[in-house]
């Protein structure tokens, strides 16, 4: 039955562009996000940060945007003033994140001053919108007649995604059309232009497909969704545009055809995301099995630690399997926030905690090291070694990544929690509040940790009355011995699926389950055939990565070599860093090394960075044997 209603809806995907008056396909998700506007959070390491989003990187955000004239090319296209267009061809992107952004923290906390703010830009891009609904400021103002001419290298298409997807942060966060209408209509003359018996072109930057993908979410409207599926299905295909764009845009071949992922490493993430996400209506088993494939070439041969990806600044692309560098690693603060919606779609696509594991990753590495603690510098590189020059800064030329970060952490709620039919599933564990709609019943959720530096985690169960269901509690990949408690009473025996604990049971109102996740510092190998770590392990402690800097170390870190058996200590200091849990261990002379959060780095004096240290013992050429089959990175044994 299932099936034939997925084929019957891909038959209708890949037909002509109906009147939608069709039924909607079926939702083929394992599981599905609870919605950032249902999940409050409380706790001591996001929320500070949530607030600083709002408070400063926000109106930094904004003030940038409007000093290199990125707010004023809307009112100048809309003929509000005379000028030219300012910056980059793909600048209105920027404005739409910081948008998108600035809504997610509305969601979270009205506050007048951002909302004025937020009204007055929406009201520049909706006066600058053409009356047939064409919108790009650069166009307007620079090109008018080579409107959709230059799909490879000009963005228009991933301009459009990003607005689309501010316009549905915003109308949920606010309840606000403003933005809205105005993608609606955009999406609407995309419509009227691209797809089957009209022109058949696919954007050099994805970003478009994972957006209107959003707009049917939002609506309904079928015709968004079979416009993203026909951009995805003729991507790559030569029949259907004889001059692809190559390897760097993934349009080398069919996307059901593709195995590895090969190019600009963002490019590859917002694509992913959309196909997945896809996959998510159709069951197109040509996605899945591409995604299963690229997954795994990308987790298991081209990721940092830190969930970096992308490690060629040549391209920001890809290198070759097990291509990762230190020093020279790129890995753009957007690629592994790209990671991050990859991630999240592939777990709720299949219902499985692995992806959640890197989301995870990411979140508190990969990301979170572009953005400093003051919330006003970023990085766009994320090297995982430092000789000491390479700087947070204020803003880019190009702004992706500071525009993608401060739209990234106001939206982290959103990923904290899922639910399918039988139940509630917790991804992330961060103290606050949810509200989770299962079956004609609410259920609150209230959780309390001092995650990431603790592993214990106290949720207390508010169904509206008693219920069956289950609580599905994600064991992190990096955790042994975990245990779990049920109103005090341990549970014997875990049943584990998909690496979520399954708690099933007549819930009833203030249940209480406490989960406990050992967090030892732990030293990591990389795959033998990771040159660059030859000899040399990471330390982690729960979710997160560390690192050494200069500053802690009396000095340079880049020969440091740990002890054969370092005897780790942790210290939770408050006041460093924003408050931080420092490692300390004893190098080969016995002298005490003192390792930080890698996201925490380049905040204090100038120094060496190191992330992957020498380990006294450890061979620096050891065999890839069977034993990495499937694996990139492993806790290390001593040599003993
Ligand atoms: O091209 C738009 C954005 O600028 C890309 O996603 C980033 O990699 C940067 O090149
Ligand atoms: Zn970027």
């Amino acid at each position: 039955m299932t099936i034939g209603r997925f084929f019957l809806w891909g038959l209708l995907l890949a037909g002509s562009v109906g009147s939608g008056a069709e039924p909607p396909p079926p939702d083929h998700r394992a599981l599905s996000a609870v919605p950032f506007t249902e999940v409050k959070l409380n706790d001591a390491f996001w929320a500070p940060r949530i607030r600083t989003n709002r408070e400063k990187s926000l109106p930094h955000n904004f003030k940038w945007c409007e000093e290199t004239g990125r707010i004023s090319n809307f009112a100048k296209a809309a003929g509000l003033i005379p000028g030219k267009f300012e910056g980059i061809y793909f600048n209105d992107s920027d404005v739409y994140k910081v948008l998108e952004g600035a809504s997610y923290a509305l969601a979270d906390q009205r506050d007048p001053a951002l909302e004025k703010k937020v009204d007055e830009v929406i009201a520049k891009i909706a006066a600058a919108q053409q009356p047939d609904g064409y919108l790009n400021t650069y166009f307007t103002l620079v090109e008018p007649d080579k409107k959709w001419t230059d799909f490879a290298v000009k963005h228009e298409l991933y301009c459009a995604g990003h607005l689309i997807e501010a316009a549905v942060a915003h109308y949920q966060a606010t309840g606000k059309k403003t933005l809205f209408n105005v993608a609606l209509k955009l999406a609407n003359h995309l419509d009227a232009l691209f797809g089957p018996g009209k022109r058949h072109e696919v954007s050099g930057h994805e970003e478009i497909e994972l957006a209107l993908i959003k707009l049917y979410r939002a609506t309904g409207e079928a015709r968004y969704l079979k416009l993203a599926a026909f951009f995805l299905d003729i991507r790559g295909d030569k029949s259907k545009r004889p001059k692809l764009f190559g390897a760097y845009a993934q349009d080398h071949m069919p996307i059901r055809q593709q195995r590895e992922v090969v190019g600009h490493a963002v490019r590859a993430m917002y694509l992913y995301t959309a196909v997945a996400d896809m996959a998510s209506y159709t069951g197109d088993a040509g996605f899945i099995e591409a995604m299963r494939a690229i997954w795994e070439d990308v987790v298991h041969r081209k990721m940092y630690i830190t969930a970096g990806i992308g490690s060629r600044h040549q391209g920001e692309a890809f290198g070759d399997p097990y291509e990762l560098p230190n020093d020279t690693a790129y890995c753009e603060t957007c690629a592994a926030i790209g990671l991050a919606f990859w991630a999240h779609r592939l777990n709720q696509l299949h219902g499985d905690a692995q992806y959640a594991d890197v989301l995870e990753r990411a979140i508190y590495n990969g990301i979170l090291s572009g953005i400093a603690l003051d919330g006003e510098h970023f990085f766009y590189v994320n090297p995982l070694a430092s000789a000491g020059k390479h700087h947070r800064q204020p803003f880019f030329g190009c702004a992706c990544c500071p525009s993608n970060v401060v739209r990234f952490v106001p939206s982290i709620p959103g990923y904290v929690y899922a639910q399918n039919d039988a139940g509630i599933a917790v991804n992330l564990y961060v103290a606050g509040t949810a509200t989770v709609a299962h079956g004609q019943m609410k259920v609150k959720l209230v959780q309390q940790t001092q995650y990431p530096w603790d592993g214990k985690v106290t949720i207390r169960v508010e169904p509206e009355h008693a219920a069956e269901f289950d609580l599905a509690l994600r064991i992190p990949g990096w955790c042994e011995g975990v245990t779990l408690a049920l109103n005090g009473q341990p549970i014997e025996k875990l049943e584990i699926v998909k690496g979520y604990a399954r708690v099933h049971r007549a819930w009833q109102r203030g249940d209480i389950v406490q989960l406990d996740l050992p967090m030892p510092v732990q030293r990591i190998e990389a795959h033998p055939q990771v040159q660059a770590n030859a000899g040399r392990v990471a330390i982690q402690r729960g979710p997160i990565v560390y690192c050494f800097e200069e500053v802690d170390n009396g000095g340079p870190v880049k020969d440091l070599v740990l002890a054969r058996e370092p005897k780790f200590s942790v210290e939770h200091k408050p006041d460093l860093l924003g408050g931080v849990t420092v490692v300390r261990a004893q190098d080969r002379n016995s002298r005490t090394v003192t390792a930080i959060p890698y996201y925490a780095w380049d905040h204090r004096q100038p120094g060496e960075m190191i992330v992957w240290v020498r380990q006294d013992g450890k061979p620096e050429s050891p065999a890839a044997d069977a034993t990495w089959q499937g694996k990139l990175y492993r806790r290390y044994a001593d040599p003993r």
